[in-house]
């Protein structure tokens, strides 16, 4: 339940505080109030309906920094980038209009991958809101389905309480964007205003505990169960369980499987990691879930590309189901019991009622971890090498060894995002960062940059397609502009890869529209925008062009021409289940 902002009371000048020294304008606050949540970067562009608020913003240049984007897209994913890799919350300011439209697909994707965004949009003067105005959108409600909340700002004295709310409202319990529209004649106005840490806050932290009689009946059913395996989800991440969520699988022998949106949260490498599940996950990992016994679900929303066909999801499985947001429990999938609270409280809790004397070991768990070796032994992740093409998956195995396997990865969506995920084994959260719910070629580039922001003695690389980097190229500029050292490695096969999979395996090879081999020469455009373009063809160019990209101290791209027909394996048809998997065009 949403409160609606408290507004403070309007003061006469008679009751202005002694020391104040005027009439603030919106305008005025609004800065005020975003310096008094700690923000100091903000991405952007300006326009017509935030001329008042860029003013204030270059007089506020120094507390605040302003990095100016080249579309609106770009300055939301970035904000993601900037947000995914610390856990802060990310800022955009945008104008009214085509400004907040094109920031739509930004926020849509942080609402799907529980980011915390504030993003503050112009909007037309109050009186010609509803009047088909230049530039005017119903900007609250277009992005309605795809906040946690938003607001239509209509007095000034309104706005320094809705900025705190709002920054409350996007980082608490399941994370998320929350809009601010604010009319021009808004951020121009002025009113009387008291201090910022005067502001009514109506929210205490209403954190749901997990209740204990639900802990132990878990744990009572993770004892007692023959094949359990923990899957876990982006919520992990969140909710920084790492730590304890190691300590939980280890010290219950439990095998653990994560999502796309987990990966990191427990170390691929780890013994009892059996990789990624869902429609590219591995052998084991899908084999697991269809047998298991029991589901132990944390930070998940059972999404389709995990599930594929429900009726035949983990069929022998209880389900036990912890996250943070009660709306995704029961949504997807019935869970026999469930525990609406943060995942690292939950699985701490497990672990101080565990103990130390439960490694099970009985025979059924060991007969588990047998079928689940067995699996793994047989069906690893593979791919046919070649000497005269460069193999994707090669392409990943050497960005790995040459990063140590400690670079931010970022990446658009396709195919390209796939092998990322099976071939770069993850071993710290906020690690990954890609687009997992809408799915939105063109992220990388921009997180890259936000990314590297807020993280600037990293490595960051985006894994981008070359459909997908041709979305968002212009952020090169951007890039090179601030001087984010980023390095953007295109997957270039000609096509738009992962549809072009599709078409061949369930379209008898009917290519349609796919082909994009007319683009532009990639290392001239990096160039062009300021940026060092290297490139590699054939696979003894490879390790030369990565390390060459990666030792150049600026923004470099890398175009890797790779082998046009590749297939990303296993895959689990849309809507088949784990017995229909594909685990390789080898026929195995
Ligand atoms: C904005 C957007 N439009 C369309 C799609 C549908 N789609 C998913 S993957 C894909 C192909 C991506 O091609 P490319 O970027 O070259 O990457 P590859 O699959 O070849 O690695 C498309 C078109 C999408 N995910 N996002």
């Amino acid at each position: 339940m949403i409160a609606t902002p408290v507004v403070e009371k309007k003061r006469t000048p008679a009751e202005m505080p002694a020391n104040s020294a005027s009439f603030p304008t919106g305008a005025e606050i609004l800065i005020e109030a975003l310096c008094f949540e700690g923000v100091d970067t903000i991405f952007g562009y300006p326009g017509g309906a935030v001329l008042h608020i860029y003013d204030e913003l270059w007089r506020a240049r120094h507390r605040i920094t302003h990095y100016l984007v080249r579309h609106e897209q770009g300055a939301v994913h970035m904000a993601e980038g900037y947000s995914r890799s610390t856990g802060r919350v990310g800022v955009v300011l945008v104008t009214s209009g085509p400004g907040a439209t094109n920031a739509v697909t930004g926020i849509a994707n942080a609402y799907m991958d529980s980011t915390p965004l504030v993003v503050i949009t112009g909007q037309v003067p109050k009186h010609l809101i509803g009047t088909d105005a230049f530039q005017e959108v119903d900007t609250v409600g277009i992005t309605r389905p795809c906040v946690k909340h938003n607001y239509l700002v209509r007095e000034p004295q309104d706005l320094a309480a809705v900025v705190r709310e709002a920054f409350h409202l996007a980082r608490s319990g399941r994370p998320g964007p929350v809009v601010i529209d604010i009319p021009k004649d808004v951020t121009a106005a002025r009113t009387s205003y008291s201090r910022l840490d005067h502001v009514g806050f109506p929210f205490s932290e209403q954190r749901q505990k997990p209740k204990q009689a639900d802990v132990v009946r878990a744990l009572q059913a993770i004892r007692n169960s023959s094949r359990p395996i923990l899957y876990v989800g982006g919520g992990i991440v969140n909710s920084g369980a790492d730590g304890v969520l190691r300590e939980f699988a280890e010290a219950l022998r439990l095998p653990v499987t994560p999502t796309l949106m987990g990966l990191g949260g427990f170390e691929s490498g780890h013994p009892q990691c059996l990789g990624m599940l869902g429609m590219h996950g591995t052998y084991a990992a899908n084999m697991a879930v269809s047998e298991s016994d029991l589901l132990i679900a944390v930070g998940v929303r059972f999404d389709d590309r995990v599930t594929g066909k429900l009726a035949t999801f983990a069929p022998q499985a209880k389900i036990i189901h912890i996250d943070i947001d009660p709306a995704n429990i029961g949504k997807n999938v019935a869970p026999t019991l469930s525990i609406a609270a943060d995942a690292k409280e939950v699985l701490s809790e497990f672990v101080s009622l565990a103990g130390n004397d439960v490694h099970e070991d009985n025979e059924a768990r060991t007969a588990w971890w047998d079928r689940i070796r067995e699996w793994q032994r047989s069906q690893p992740l593979r791919f046919t090498g070649s000497t005269d093409q460069i193999k994707p998956q090669a392409v990943i195995r050497e960005l790995h060894r040459l990063t140590k396997g400690e670079a931010i990865i970022t990446t658009d969506v396709g195919q390209h995002q796939m092998w990322v995920a099976q071939f770069y084994p993850f071993t710290k959260t906020r690690q990954l960062i890609t687009s997992g719910g809408l799915g939105t070629m063109g992220f990388g580039l921009p997180a890259a940059v936000g990314a590297q922001l807020a993280c600037p003695n990293a490595i960051v690389v985006a894994v981008v397609g070359d459909g997908g980097f041709q979305m968002t190229n212009q952020e090169l500029a951007t890039a090179v502009q601030y001087n984010l050292p980023v390095k953007i490695l295109i997957m270039n096969n000609g096509y738009l890869g992962m549809v072009r999979q599709w078409q061949e395996m369930f379209y008898d090879r009917t290519y349609s529209e796919v082909d994009i081999s007319v683009a532009p020469d990639f290392v001239k455009l990096a160039e062009a925008y300021g940026a060092a373009g290297f490139r590699a063809t054939t696979p003894d160019e490879l390790t030369e062009a990565i390390s060459a990209a990666l030792n150049h101290k600026g923004v470099a791209v890398i175009d890797i021409v790779v082998s046009k027909e590749e297939n990303v394996f296993p895959i689990v048809p849309a809507g088949a289940n784990a017995n229909d998997m594909i685990v390789h065009n080898d026929g195995a």
